[in-house]
């Protein structure tokens, strides 16, 4: 039985909370297959980021290239790369692959910052990140990326619109990072959008983020349309971490085991 592949580009966390590991586990829960090229290697525990080690551009398209030679991409996959050079290698990639698939599915997490505020860049990372606006299908940044990403404004509906300016077709703004009672998950898209509102779950979570782009990414390989796609992943996502476990203190681990159906492990 053949499986849609979907080519991740992410950074490690050895930690296994967030990162590739998370993606691997979330894409491979959803029934796709992850091909998982590394862009940047991190020193990291389940709570903070120690250091952060960009792979060379070369490194990340000679991973990449013997996958798109062979392979069929059902949907891409992008987390942190760590520097403009490899957002750079990743667009061009992506270019490629439109060539063949001008409706290749790309979900681009703009992961600015670890959950507690470490930097996950060797530079600046909004202006590393660039190259990746215009070619991402949907865009999924929390309430302090996209802040960031749109010069400070506060207005999510402000925010979508400077987005998709930039070329994206879908963004969801996530609501995680505020403290009212409910998460609020806001879908933008050039004719309309809607939201989706979740009981804030008590504690901290590693890899929420990453847990619901790869499922999206997952989702949208196996052929579900955006607002299909959407749904399920915060379903799945939801039930993650409403099952997530503790490996220590701090920071818990989402069960990315859990069946989209019921978010139940
Ligand atoms: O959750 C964002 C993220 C993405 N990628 C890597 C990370 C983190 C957060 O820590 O470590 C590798």
């Amino acid at each position: 039985m053949k499986r849609a592949s979907v080519l991740v580009f992410a950074g490690s966390d050895p930690s296994g909370g967030a990162g590739i590991q998370a993606d691997i586990l979330a894409i491979t829960a959803l029934g796709a297959h992850p091909l998982s090229v590394i862009t940047v290697l991190t020193a990291q525990d389940n709570d903070r980021v120690f250091s952060v080690h960009p792979v060379s551009a070369a490194l990340l398209q000679r991973q990449a290239q013997p996958l798109i030679d062979k392979i069929e991409i059902a949907a891409v996959k992008i987390g942190i790369v760590g520097n403009r050079a490899n957002a750079e290698a990743i667009a061009e990639i992506v270019g490629t692959l439109r060539l063949r698939q001008p409706d290749l599915p790309v979900v681009f997490d703009p992961v600015l910052a670890s959950g507690q505020g470490d930097r996950l860049a060797a530079e600046d990372a909004i202006q590393a990140i660039g190259p990746l606006l215009p070619i991402a299908t949907l865009v999924t940044p929390n309430l302090p990326e996209a802040i960031a990403l749109c010069g400070g404004d506060r207005r999510a509906d402000r925010q979508a619109e400077a987005l998709l300016k930039q070329g994206c077709r879908h963004v969801l703004i996530k609501g995680g990072h505020g403290d009212d009672e409910n998460v609020i998950n806001r879908w933008f898209t050039e004719d309309g959008g809607r939201s989706w509102t979740w009981p804030r779950l008590p504690g901290g979570f590693h890899g929420s983020g990453c847990t619901l782009a790869a499922a999206l990414a997952a989702l949208l390989a196996c052929g579900k349309s955006m607002a299909e796609a959407l749904d399920l992943a915060q379903a799945y996502c939801h039930g993650a971490l409403t099952n997530a476990y503790s490996i220590t203190d701090g920071q818990s681990i989402p069960n990315r085991f859990v069946s989209i159906a019921r978010g139940k492990a």
